[in-house]
């Protein structure tokens, strides 16, 4: 079968964003697209000859044809082996597990998280390095430079590779395993909770409901929940993954997942419920009649992780993303155990990870995770949060009670305006940052500014600086105001306000967040002036 070189030129816009690069899919099946920005990844990574490389995606549409495109690549470019997950099938945290544990030179994971798929809709690629987590700012800058100067890149001509059946078949000179997506990941998770605990809690009538909204996490569900842990049959819905989600927004949010949401605010709610996104590496966490916002899972899971066998001696250390709430931060105080604080984006957790100095991490984003991948595991965070529920025989509500009476609660929200015009979404904030000066002692809506400034980060193990990371303004009594634009949008630009209240009074635990939040939001849409410089009036999303 002859190798090609394939003339080529370089593709304006291929600059990976938060989490690897994300488009439409018309964009990334456009002539040479995906093959130009694989042939980059390999060589900005150095070449992958006679490397191992982990391969696998969330399922949605396109991702079986893009992995023979890059099968047939990784062949053409030397390397020794590809694993993929059968059906080309892998949800992150199991692809990094794979990574991990086969010892492979890294991975290539196709997926555009809880962004919609189909043809209309989003395809993802992303290069996660041989630690299992996502390559850092280095490596992706390398990348994105290949991609300027690229001129052509390297194909076999060859059929394509069953990817439906587990064993071993040879593509040219390079050997791919098919392998099942579920099983190590699965034994990962045995290491961790205590099975025999979550399968009596199950076996004394304790129900679930999980919705892995038609994405990756279906099959590790079932399997997991349903098999090895005997929750009852219908405790996974939304089970089956298809191409288009079901024509859904695989993103575990109260917005999102209403189905569920509906579930467990309603009459004869089950005891718990979890759902997980896209690619399976976020998840959202509700209990009957209680959501749970991301912030404060990771805030009580730091608080009761101990419960679980994997961290019964003890956390080295926790680290959030900036506009996480720091709610964690107190919990780890208590603790007397260090908490990080790191721009958004999970690569930024890697280093922490891999020096010990964290074994928990997390993101207002839906993710939560720890040192047992380099990715965030919605499933994982489930898992760890039955095992809490089987330990303390309490509900989610009242673990939650009982973590806000002891350490106060943080009142959280975040919201998105979505296909800002990117000039008007920029210009707002640079308007921001040049204020930024003159904001300290500012009074607005009623709040006085206590500090202003834009979040840069030394990463204490490398030593390399991330600046620009989000705008953050601390108010008088508590109060925090976050802004940044996503980096994971595919269409105009996502302004994100992240909104923050602490309450200490007993008597103001169980407030609603949007009373409690309103005036930090008046203050924080009055110091921006966004609808003036947008022209955009409600958020589209608020979480
Ligand atoms: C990705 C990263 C997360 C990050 C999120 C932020 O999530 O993996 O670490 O928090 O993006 O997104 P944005 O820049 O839009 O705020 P995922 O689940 O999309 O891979």
């Amino acid at each position: 079968m002859p190798m090609q070189n394939v003339r080529t030129t370089p593709i304006d816009g291929q600059k990976p964003g938060t989490s690897g690069l994300r488009k439409k899919t018309a964009v990334f099946k456009r002539p040479h697209y995906l093959e130009n920005y694989v042939q980059a990844i390999f060589d900005g990574i150095g070449g992958i000859a006679g490397k191992t490389l982990v391969v696998g995606g969330d399922g949605r549409y396109f991702n079986d044809s893009a992995i023979q495109i890059i099968l047939r690549m990784a062949a053409a470019n030397d390397a020794a082996k590809c694993i993929v997950g059968q059906g080309g099938i892998l949800s992150t945290p199991a692809a990094s597990h794979l990574i991990r544990l086969r010892q492979a030179g890294g991975g290539l994971i196709l997926s555009a998280s809880h962004n919609p798929g189909g043809p209309d809709a989003d395809f993802g690629l992303k290069y996660n390095g041989p630690n299992g987590g996502p390559a850092s700012e280095a490596v992706t800058d390398k990348i994105f430079e290949r991609t300027k100067t690229l001129d052509f890149y390297k194909i076999i001509a060859a059929d394509d590779v069953d990817l439906g059946t587990i064993g071993t078949q040879t593509l040219e000179d390079m050997t791919v395993e098919i392998v099942d997506p579920v099983a190590d990941y699965a034994a990962l998770m045995q290491t961790i909770v205590d099975f025999d605990k979550i399968r009596a809690l199950f076996a004394g009538g304790f129900t679930m409901c999980f919705d892995a909204m038609h994405a990756v996490t279906g099959p590790y569900a079932y399997a997991i929940l349903e098999g090895e842990l005997g929750a009852a049959k219908g405790t996974v819905i939304n089970g089956m993954p298809s191409p288009d989600f079901g024509g859904g927004h695989p993103d575990p949010n109260p917005i999102w997942a209403k189905e569920l949401m509906d579930k467990m605010l309603g009459a004869n709610a089950p005891d718990f419920g979890a759902a997980s996104d896209g690619d399976g590496d976020r998840n959202m966490i509700v209990g009957r009649g209680a959501y749970v916002t991301p912030s404060d899972s990771l805030a009580l899971l730091t608080a009761k992780a101990h419960l679980a066998p994997a961290y019964s001696s003890g956390l080295s250390g926790v680290a959030r993303s900036m506009p996480t709430s720091r709610a964690v931060d107190r919990v780890a105080a208590s603790l007397g155990i260090e908490c990080f604080e790191t721009p958004t984006g999970w690569k930024f957790f890697g280093n922490l990870l891999d020096a010990g100095k964290v074994t928990l991490c997390g993101e207002e984003s839906a993710g939560t995770g720890s040192d047992h991948v380099r990715e965030k595991d919605g499933l994982w965070a489930v898992l760890l949060w039955l095992n809490i529920l089987a330990e303390t025989k309490k509900s989610v509500a009242d673990l939650m009670g009982d973590l806000w009476a002891a350490h106060g609660r943080c009142y959280y929200a975040r919201l998105d305006y979505e296909d800002v015009d990117s000039d008007k979404a920029h210009a707002m904030v640079d308007a921001l940052r040049t204020a930024l000066p003159s904001l300290g002692g500012k009074a607005v809506g009623g709040m006085t500014v206590e500090n202003a400034d834009e979040f840069s980060y030394l990463d204490p193990v490398d030593g390399s600086t991330s600046a620009g990371q989000g705008i953050r303004i601390a108010f008088a009594g508590g109060a925090r105001a976050v802004f940044r634009l996503s980096g994971t949008g595919t269409q105009g630009a996502t302004i994100r306000i992240y909104l923050e209240q602490l309450e200490t009074d007993p008597d103001r635990l169980h407030l609603e967040p949007g009373t409690v939040l309103a005036q930090v939001r008046g203050a924080a849409l009055a110091l921006s002036d966004l609808t003036a410089m947008t022209g955009r009036v409600d958020p589209d999303v608020v979480t």
